[in-house]
């Protein structure tokens, strides 16, 4: 079947050190937010967090990804991958965060990770933070509050980039940094709980991060003169519930909380809504004097963005069904399924998403994550072997990959996809191992039992044929193309 994806787009997968590594405390690695955090961010809304790692933490241990890396990436190496997404824990680097000096041992693991992908023509593309900020910044400075933190990112920017530099050309700043917003101590490593925070706190956080990231890029391209260096954040897509002109407003203002912050990192200025929005709100953000400069001539390469579902926003919602989905809060569209979790299935929303950021920044794109969480059920297949029939995960992705091809053929660049959770790992939201987005089932479950066996599931088999015909497998609706 004819195919429009480009011969080089990077197929690949993705997860995130925290919810696959394990080996919390292993070879020198200090705590990270994450090891208080024992029901994810949706434990942080409540109140739920520890002062130490506790052993009901999923994370911990996580999929054992540290010892088994190997047998790992020869799994996503048989299904044809040609990117891997992974993030380098910061603590594994510096386990306070605010050392002089690495943490050999943390730095030979992802040598080592890193070579394995190669060895099987694998790109790395890392995440450097991943909500993973050290606990001792946190305990110390109050993560991103406070402004030091951009010395400590930079140190260890410079220390990976320049291990690295022969191995790995693409790199994410922050994961979904407008995330701090929702939840400051996941993605800020903010101890002041969110509801003692006052919004201005919360931006000159986040001012914080976008200083670090813009002379991140800029030591980036210094020491590895090939490198790309994309901005990633949140996609949260909203539609107007009506077409009552309110809604339509309602949802113009909604959309530009998430449309700031890539906003900041593609053009290099705070947008003037934002700067309204702080004059009438009476927000003071302390900048030193270069930090115009600094944005403005650091801008990313290209734009990265997490996709999952979409929501609807209203101004006069009445008895509308609330909804939301990856710390997005708005609406039920009622022409839309939910997924087991509730996020509403949108294939066409990753279309419009693609066009409107593209038609935005005119930067190329990176689907950096994309999948459906799911209580996947193990059985035995014909021949007795393990596995899991995923039909319905197969359903979503490829109803997503026909619309990433659609954004292509609309005229959209766009680099490569990643699907999240390439292998089963521990929620963000939940911190639950049930919640599976896997092409490879892992045996483990939510009270930490399971023998951490992998098991290729139908979807394993069903994404490396769409990676060896480049989409070609795809199936597609008899209206392939919409309009
Ligand atoms: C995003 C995170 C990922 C991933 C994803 C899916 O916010 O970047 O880490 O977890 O959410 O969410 P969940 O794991 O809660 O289903």
């Amino acid at each position: 079947m004819q195919t429009h994806f480009p011969e080089n787009f990077l197929w690949g997968g993705a997860v995130a050190a925290n919810q696959c590594e394990g080996a919390y405390d292993a070879d020198g690695k200090g705590l990270s937010v994450q090891d208080i955090l024992p029901q994810g961010i949706r434990g942080e809304k409540q109140g739920v967090r520890t002062d130490t790692a506790t052993p009901d933490n999923l994370k911990l241990e996580g999929i054992d990804f540290y010892h088994r890396y190997k047998e790992d990436i020869r799994l996503f190496a048989e299904m044809g991958f040609k990117v891997f997404r992974t993030s380098i824990a910061w603590s594994r680097i510096f386990p306070n965060g605010d050392e002089e000096e690495p943490n050999e041992a943390g730095l030979a693991f992802y040598d080592r990770v890193f070579d394995e992908c190669l060895k099987y023509g694998i790109q790395p593309l890392v995440t450097m933070s991943h909500y993973e900020t050290p606990l001792g910044l946190a305990q110390k400075y109050d993560g991103w509050r406070d402004r030091r933190l951009i010395d400590f990112f930079l140190r260890y920017a410079r220390t990976i980039f320049t291990r690295y530099k022969d191995k790995v050309k693409y790199w994410l700043t922050f994961n979904e940094i407008n995330s701090l917003l929702h939840a400051p101590l996941t993605s800020g490593g903010i101890l002041t709980p969110r509801e003692q925070l006052t919004e201005e706190e919360l931006y000159q956080a986040m001012h914080h991060e976008l200083i670090a990231s813009a002379l991140a890029t800029k030591l980036a391209h210094e020491i590895i003169p090939d490198s790309k260096v994309g901005c990633m954040i949140l996609g949260i897509t909203i539609y107007p519930l009506t077409p009552h002109p309110d809604d339509i407003i309602k949802t113009m203002l909604h959309d530009r909380e998430t449309l700031v912050f890539a906003d900041i990192h593609a053009r290099g200025a705070y947008p003037s809504f934002i700067l309204n929005e702080f004059r009438e709100k009476k927000i003071h953000l302390h900048m030193e004097q270069d930090d115009e400069t600094i944005l403005a001539e650091n801008t990313c390469d290209f734009i990265s963005f997490s996709y999952y579902s979409s929501i609807c926003d209203s101004a006069h919602p009445g008895d509308a069904k609330k909804t939301g989905g990856n710390l997005s809060q708005g609406y039920v569209n009622p022409y839309l399924k939910a997924s087991q979790w509730g996020w509403q299935i949108d294939p066409k929303g990753l279309r419009y998403t693609l066009n409107r950021l593209y038609d935005r920044y005119q930067k190329p794109l990176f689907i950096v994550e994309n999948g459906l969480g799911a209580k996947d059920k193990l059985v035995f297949d014909e021949k007795g072997e393990k596995t899991v029939e995923d039909d319905y995960r197969i359903e979503y992705l490829n109803a997503h990959l026909v619309e990433v091809e659609n954004a292509i053929r609309d005229g959209v660049e766009i680099i490569g996809y990643t699907s999240w959770g390439c292998i089963d790992i521990v929620s963000a939201s939940t911190a639950q191992m049930s919640k599976r987005y896997g092409y490879i089932y892992v045996d483990r479950n939510d009270d930490g039992s399971g023998t951490f066996e992998r098991i290729r599931k139908k979807s394993f088999y069903w994404y490396k044929d769409v990676i060896q015909t480049n989409g070609g497998s795809l199936k597609r609706p008899e209206e392939y193309r919409i309009i």
